[in-house]
């Protein structure tokens, strides 16, 4: 059983940079993060996910890794990474470290020893080709804008980045590569980290000859790299040399994998990962095409949300185990994407949305400050914005597309990852509480209206909702085994499924609009026969209908 440990468990993403700063500098570190252990020890979670804490020049805040065995000036020393760790697991907290393996630092000591010419002894522990014809190696799009190629005069030869120009791809079918890996995971497994994240894990095992994607339209086309040709041979020999050693928690984030392909990364006989991070329900409405990617793209709706979360719990059941996440530090705030972040509505909605989500088979994934309510910062200003995806992205489309500025910031204000990178809001003083200093991004203008000190000990705020739902997954088997099955899959406004146990059935209610809307009648006859209300987002209930934004959970 103690293998299986993570899937009654509750994980809490921290991302350092916003979280809390103890130095006075601006910065989130990992000091702040020891003095805020409390507060998540309240909160009831078991793991924290820390996103990147070490060595970087953070062109893209810690995902481009500098040194893996030291930690970044900005947050520390590894001392006080120890202190936290020790500290976290005498309050019976698990650590789990953010892997990024499929690129480092162009300011790692490889790739300064790979560029150094062809016969470097590190060459081939990067993806280095000649141009074609004068022109670039193939036609793939970076993430963050433009080729995903940089030429380098040294050698006179182009190296494959398929994010920043300073997140060279690592090449891991050189097996020093993946041997130099191993080693550095198992120097953390040794001091005592319980789990990694794994930054786009579905990436590392490129097709043979680079092929080019799915034409974007604007000279460029997809990258082919998610779920390639060796991706499993990898993640076993990963988990051979080290996972398998270790009472791990492992997450795999897995663009591009389909829920056939997550069997494989998320199965049941422990030869590769727990879980994967799926991208289908964060990467826009089926239902418009959008001209530029994400920035344009709709948020799903609730019936599309309600078919993808079903097509994943049907098909996983059994046979893999999902994760379960509306944010992180690449979304928008789930409130202000799928609910409603007025002040009228957004308690109530993002009550909502996490029971929607907590009630389902999966581990459950929180991002800070989600537990509170906040919502997309929706800054106007270009200058506001610090994400290098954002920042390039505004510089393409105005520059190359020549869509007009006020459009282009429409879609940051929707969809930039900075929405969820402004700092946690701690209190109504100032800065939010988060720092005594001139904070590295703005703080969100709503933080007087939207902190923890206003919420801890507010039995009816977002806070202790989300408190209840994590004591409930640690008490109620049918939460973590429950079998999963839909109800009313046409209804355009409730998401209702029920969990079944043996004798016992939760029923799970979800009113996704702001109107009140009327039960169906075999629904109604379920609440009629209930035994209790596990959890409800109002005070009292009625088993006619549901009002704006109503979640319920009756034990039938
Ligand atoms: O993100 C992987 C990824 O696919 C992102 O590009 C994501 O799709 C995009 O940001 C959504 O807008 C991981 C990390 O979570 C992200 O923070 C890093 O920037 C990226 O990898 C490179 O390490
Ligand atoms: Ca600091």
């Amino acid at each position: 059983m103690e293998k299986l440990w993570w899937k009654n468990a509750v994980v809490y993403q921290i991302y350092p940079r916003s979280f809390n700063d103890s130095n006075g500098d601006g910065i989130g570190d990992i000091n702040g993060i020891t003095e805020k252990l409390d507060y998540l020890k309240e909160l009831g979670i078991d793991v924290i996910w820390l996103s990147p804490v070490y060595k970087s020049p953070n062109d893209d805040n810690g995902y481009d890794i500098s040194d893996y065995q030291d930690i970044m000036d900005d947050f520390g020393c590894m001392a006080d990474f120890d202190r936290m760790l020790s500290k976290a697991h005498s309050m019976g907290i698990h650590i789990m470290m953010d892997l990024v393996v499929n690129h480092t630092s162009d300011e790692h000591k490889w790739f300064i020893e790979s560029r150094k010419s062809k016969n470097s002894a590190k060459r081939d522990f990067y993806i280095w080709r000649d141009g074609k014809d004068g022109k670039l190696p193939n036609r793939w799009e970076s993430a963050f804008s433009g080729s995903a190629w940089e030429y380098d005069s040294e050698s006179g030869q182009y190296y494959l980045h398929s994010f920043s120009k300073k997140q060279p791809d690592l090449n891991w079918d050189n097996p020093e590569v993946r041997r130099a890996v191993f080693d550095m995971m198992n120097w953390w497994c040794e001091k005592g980290i319980d789990g990694f994240r794994m930054d786009v894990i579905s990436m590392i095992s490129k097709r043979e000859g680079l092929p080019d994607g799915a034409e974007l339209g604007n000279g460029y086309t997809s990258n082919t790299s998610c779920d390639g040709p060796r991706v499993h041979e990898y993640i076993r020999e990963m988990n051979k040399e080290v996972l398998s050693r270790y009472p791990l928690i492992t997450v795999g984030e897995c663009p591009g994998v389909d829920v056939e392909a997550a069997k494989k990364y998320a199965n049941t006989d422990g030869s590769e990962l727990n879980m994967i991070f799926q991208f289908e329900h964060v990467s826009g409405s089926q239902k418009k095409a959008s001209r530029f990617g994400k920035w344009d793209a709709e948020a799903m709706t609730m019936p599309e949300l309600r078919e993808n979360f079903t097509k994943w719990q049907k098909s996983l059941e059994g046979c893999g185990w999902n994760s379960l996440y509306w944010d992180n530090h690449d979304q928008p705030r789930c409130v202000s994407r799928f609910g409603n972040d007025s002040d009228e509505y957004r308690e109530l909605s993002a009550k909502m949305l996490a029971t929607c989500l907590h009630f389902l088979k999966g581990t459950p994934y929180i991002y800070q400050g989600e537990e509170l309510g906040m919502t997309n910062a929706y800054m106007d200003d270009i200058a506001d914005y610090r994400d290098i995806e954002s920042l390039n992205a505004y510089k393409g489309l105005t520059a190359e597309n020549k869509i007009p500025a006020d459009e282009v910031m429409g879609y940051l204000r929707n969809v930039s990852r900075d929405n969820a990178r402004t700092p946690m809001q701690w209190d109504d003083s100032a800065n939010a509480g988060f720092s005594e200093g001139e904070p590295w991004i703005k703080v969100n203008d709503n933080y007087k209206k939207i902190n923890a000190a206003e919420q801890i000990n507010d039995e009816d705020s977002v806070f202790s909702y989300y408190k209840k739902l994590i004591a409930l997954r640690h008490s109620l088997d049918i939460m973590v085994d429950g079998v999963y099955d839909l109800l009313l899959e046409n209804d355009p406004d409730i998401y209702a499924y029920t969990r079944t146990l043996g004798d016992d059935k939760l029923l799970v209610l979800c009113n996704f609009s702001d109107k009140n809307v009327e039960i169906a009648a075999e629904v109604k006859a379920m609440i009629n026969k209930s035994k209790s209300i596990v959890i409800q987002n109002y005070k009292d209930s009625s088993s006619d209908e549901l009002r704006a934004y109503e979640a319920i959970v009756y034990m039938i």
